[in-house]
């Protein structure tokens, strides 16, 4: 039975409110516990995104997806056409648990068809749903069902494998989490944080699926910095984050301030004895990595390694002028373009100022940008804090910026003698004055 929008709408929002409601098309016996305290698992935070409500039907865990276009937005003051899940790209993660069996409503409101595969699930060919394949697509304005035991654990995928091109290029994708029936270890908090790329030039408001390498948008749950949400923990918590990638490109993630270790993938478990510190994991399309490790107090940035990526819609054909003069150009162009600025002679650092007040193109976004404490963090697409805190009340609310101990700020300071002299006789620790070489704090 199809059913529609908002009574897909009405059922999703009395399962969250745990209320009474109960279309006759779906015979709920259980409701689903998220945010109770009943689980048997602690539950992964989608930072930006959500977790898809389910209900207990005859003994089967039972999910409904609706993919359609929607308006997304990346940061505030960009908004774009994107495909999505629910209301929402990435679509809402799927929880439950290994050994439960699922089954799985999937809605067309797209104009053309679709599927869905489930990406890493170990299942009945016909169930993998690869459009022609494996299945018909399913068309605009119907429903198809996929049923299936859970038979693995681990941090898996769902995504379009019907024009993919289009539908994933568009944010047609989400996170399937399998927590083990036998958890080995206590996980105090999981997150994850899915990967994605975009071409939405300037001035644009739908992302170019067609496009294969000149990509704007580098997304962490199809946000970018500033617009990503921080992931806050308690100091000493054992912390997971799984990183799923559907991107055109590889992506180093890196963590500061930990070491960590890459605990598993969309195969499965790493054993301990295969598993190695890491300072960034390298996350290609098609595959997941889990990383754990003990939570240390301040606030890390994490982010993707790839110098382009942490930074928003860029002009790419803009020649190099690092170290060209411009003086004299900038009111010769002024004739001509009033109100233009010249550039990059000393740098790009000056561009996240000029993002505060410089009305660029419509629908985009300055490069870099995101107030830090300290000021401009110079920051975009997929970058996001870590936030680590010796007291927390909840990990519901931003707690605002780490204080740091007195001491462990680096400041400005007068230059030791030691190291103002040319000569480089001086033994290392050996000091030539009273010079401590420590930072005054201002
Ligand atoms: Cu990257």
């Amino acid at each position: 039975m199809l059913m529609s929008r908002r009574v897909t709408a009405l059922i999703m929002m009395a399962v969250l409110l745990g209320g009474g409601l109960a279309p006759s098309a779906v015979h709920g016996d259980e409701q689903n516990d998220a945010g109770r305290g009943k689980l048997p698992y602690t539950p992964v935070v989608t930072p930006n995104g959500s977790t898809l409500p389910w209900r207990m039907v005859d003994g089967v865990k039972e999910f409904h997806l609706t993919v359609e276009e929607i308006d997304h937005e990346f940061a505030p003051g960009m908004v774009v056409k994107a495909w999505g899940y629910n209301g929402q790209t990435p679509g809402p993660t799927i929880e439950a648990v290994e050994g439960d069996r699922v089954r799985i409503y999937v809605t067309n409101n797209l104009p053309e068809s679709t599927v869905i595969h489930w990406h890493g699930m170990l299942l009945p060919s016909g169930m993998d749903g690869v459009q022609g394949l494996t299945q018909k697509g399913i068309p605009p304005g119907e429903t198809y069902v996929y049923a299936f035991p859970l038979r693995q654990h681990g941090t898996l995928m769902y995504h379009s494998h019907g024009d993919e091109m289009v539908q994933i290029g568009l944010g047609a994708m989400g996170a399937f989490i399998i927590h083990p029936r036998n958890p080995v270890r206590k996980i105090d908090r999981d997150f994850v944080l899915f990967l994605n790329e975009w071409a939405v030039h300037p001035g644009t408001a739908r992302p170019n699926p067609n496009v294969m390498t000149d990509f704007d948008l580098f997304t962490f749950n199809s946000r970018v910095f500033p617009g990503t949400a921080p992931l806050v923990v308690r100091t000493g918590d054992r912390v997971r984050i799984r990183i799923c990638s559907v991107s055109q490109d590889v992506h180093p993630i890196h963590l500061h301030g930990h070491s960590f270790k890459v605990v598993g993938t969309d195969g499965g478990d790493i054993p301990p004895a295969a598993q190695w510190p890491e300072t960034s994991v390298l996350v290609a399309p098609g595959q997941t990595r889990d990383f754990e490790f003990i939570a240390a107090p301040g606030d890390w940035a994490l982010h993707c390694h790839k110098r382009h990526h942490p930074m928003n819609a860029m002009g790419h054909d803009i020649p190099n002028v690092v170290g060209v003069s411009q003086d004299g150009l900038e009111q010769r162009i002024q004739a001509l373009l009033p109100g233009y600025m010249a550039m990059g002679e000393r740098g790009m650092e000056e561009h996240a100022e000029h993002g505060a007040h410089m009305e660029g193109p419509r629908n985009t976004l300055p490069m870099m940008g995101g107030d830090g404490p300290f000021g401009k963090i110079g920051m975009g697409g997929m970058f996001t804090v870590l936030k680590v805190r010796d007291q927390l009340t909840t990990y519901d609310e931003d707690p605002g910026w780490y204080e740091n101990p007195p001491g462990t700020v680096s400041g400005r300071v007068d230059l030791p003698n030691y190291w103002r002299s040319q000569a480089q006789d001086v033994a290392p620790g050996s000091s030539s004055g009273g010079d401590t070489g420590q930072p005054d704090g201002r």
